[in-house]
């Protein structure tokens, strides 16, 4: 069966998963489906991230999201999109994502499953046509099924992921995820309207020469990181930042490399979030062979105090991510 699990040719995520349920005896049927509810919702976002230029669907919708960020109107609707296909779905009994402050319960108290999310990742690249992203991490609750759900149901901490993932909505669309046995990405074929397994059992190469930041905050950034990132120089590493922490981070899965997102005094936990960015993209990583830390220690390891806590990221390939840490990256 594992074979026939990592055959690239003619495999849809549907039957892919179908298979790895029956793999992996741990993997439930309420698991599969959730996960199908989430490549559902992503095929209705691609379609709204396809057709932004023409409909008028784009632009401020007037609103701020609890962080003070100007918020899109596609934010707003993929939100929605993943809210009612995790609902109807009914596996998941309550949500957090970054559109909305507090817990959302779905009303499916007997669903076995938590799912954080950012709905719409690198939102102020979509007037302009640029890769944005969904990124997804699945908890298995702690609170008694059958009652609603609880703040510690999210709280659990990386560790505790059953499943993480994102879609890039790219030159192609992709779904990549992990339930903890390594990481497949499934590309979507609009015409048929299905993923199928693109890139089975990806690993990240131990090396790369790619560093993405926003160096446009160089003053701002930690002495040891301003050397780190002049020793990226010195050595001809080549620098490559969208601004889409899916996309960016998308590329150096393949290509070999680092991201950073350092604490700076106006951010002195820097700008992403733990339970919707940085825990799932480091289960993620991890998954592939490289790291995430947040210039102290893992990811996965740092406790969550809040919902929207956020966190500083290092992440990427081994090797440099030990490079960088080498420089002792955590402010003094
Ligand atoms: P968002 O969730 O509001 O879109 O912000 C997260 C994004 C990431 O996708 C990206 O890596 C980062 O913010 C870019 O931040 P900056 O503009 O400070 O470089
Ligand atoms: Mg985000």
């Amino acid at each position: 069966a594992e074979d026939s699990i990592a055959t690239p040719v003619g495999v849809t995520l549907d039957r892919f998963i179908k298979r790895s349920q029956d793999h992996f005896k741990q993997a439930t049927g309420e698991l599969s489906q959730l996960l199908r509810d989430i490549a559902l919702a992503a095929k209705i976002v691609n379609r709204e991230v396809n057709r932004a230029g023409l409909a008028d669907i784009t632009g401020a919708f007037g609103t701020e999201n609890l962080h003070g960020e100007r918020q899109q109107r596609l934010d707003v609707s993929a939100h929605v999109r993943f809210l009612r296909a995790l609902r109807n779905g009914g596996e998941v009994a309550a949500i957090v994502s970054e559109e909305e402050d507090g817990i959302i319960f779905t009303g499916n108290n007997h669903g076995k499953y938590v799912v954080a999310l950012d709905p719409l990742d690198g939102s102020s690249n979509i007037d302009v046509n640029v890769s944005i992203g969904t990124i997804f991490s699945i908890y298995r609750r702690v609170s008694p099924v059958h009652s609603l759900a609880v703040q510690e149901d999210f709280m659990q901490g990386g560790n505790t992921q059953i499943a993480a993932g994102y879609v890039l909505y790219g030159t192609s669309t992709m779904l990549v995820y992990t339930t903890g046995s390594g990481v497949n990405g499934f590309t979507y074929e609009q015409s048929l309207g299905e993923f199928f397994l693109s890139h089975p059992r990806i690993t990240t190469p131990r090396s790369g020469t790619m560093y993405s930041c926003n160096e446009g905050n160089f003053i701002d950034f930690p002495k040891p990181v301003q050397s780190y990132l002049n020793a990226c120089r010195n050595q001809r590493y080549t620098a490559r930042y969208i601004g889409s922490l899916v996309a960016d981070f998308h590329r150096n899965l393949f290509k070999g490399g680092i991201y950073l997102y350092p604490p700076m005094v106006k951010a002195p936990s820097g700008k992403l979030r733990m339970l919707y960015e940085c825990y799932p993209l480091a289960f993620i990583i991890e998954q592939a062979g490289g790291a995430a830390t947040d210039g102290r220690m893992r990811i996965l390891d740092v406790p969550l105090r809040t919902l929207h806590q956020r966190s500083p990221l290092y992440i990427g390939s081994l090797e440099m991510i030990d490079e960088a840490m080498a420089y002792h990256v955590v402010p003094d």
